[in-house]
């Protein structure tokens, strides 16, 4: 059964001034092209075409939003880490990503990693942009299927080390369901997180 069945997609922005107002509270999901960012969205929102998924890296350009519930919203970003970008777009990124950042609505994120690649040095750098003793971060060992149980168990090991106190983390499959419900109470948290000074 579909958890957000009103999920909706909202707009796109691609420039400061198109973003929703900033009421109620948003989650943005986050990582590097290809790791599975839409196809998270997806499986959480449980609407199978909501955010579009794609074979080539680098499909999501823009910030797009989805309302799942009234003001509540999750927002794709742009994947970071693929060499193909053109330079000018990727400049034309940097102030769609300060406006989120100064937005009260921005409550969290939710950092979508590949577990074959695991956690790298450009995902910790999103954690530290997100500012974690301010924001919750929470991670999401995405296509755990692809992984045997003792890799999985391995990786998530590791993650759940590296990671300490600044963020928390799962394993995920958008392609087997695992990890799903976890993911949705994850993101119910994240929205409900009240701003720490
Ligand atoms: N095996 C497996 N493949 C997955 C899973 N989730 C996504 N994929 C595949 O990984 C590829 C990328 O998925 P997307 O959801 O488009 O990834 P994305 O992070 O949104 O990509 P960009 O928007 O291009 O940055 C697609 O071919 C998906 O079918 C999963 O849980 N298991
Ligand atoms: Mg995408």
């Amino acid at each position: 059964m579909s958890q957000y069945p009103r999920a909706a997609f909202l707009l796109s922005v691609a420039a400061p001034v198109q973003f929703p107002a900033d009421l109620g509270a948003e989650v943005a999901l986050a990582g590097r092209s290809n790791a599975g960012k839409s196809s998270a969205i997806n499986a959480i929102s449980g609407r199978k075409a909501l955010a579009r998924i794609s074979k080539t890296p680098g499909q999501t350009r823009l910030l797009n939003y989805f309302e799942l519930k009234p003001n509540h919203r999750i927002v794709d970003l742009p994947g970071y880490g693929y060499a193909a970008v053109d330079p000018e777009e990727r400049r034309k990124w940097v102030p769609l990503i300060d406006a989120l950042h100064s937005r009260t609505s921005f409550r969290g994120v939710m950092l979508v990693v590949d577990i074959r690649r695991g956690l790298r040095d450009e995902d910790l750098a999103l954690i530290d942009w997100a500012e974690p003793t301010h924001r919750g971060v929470h991670v999401l060992l995405a296509k755990a299927d692809k992984l045997n149980q003792a890799k999985r168990a391995k990786v998530l090991r590791e993650a759940t080390a590296t990671l300490g106190e600044i963020a928390t983390v799962q394993l995920f499959s958008a392609h087997s369901g695992l990890g799903v419900e976890p993911a949705r109470e994850r993101l119910a948290a994240l929205w409900a997180t009240a701003l720490k000074d």
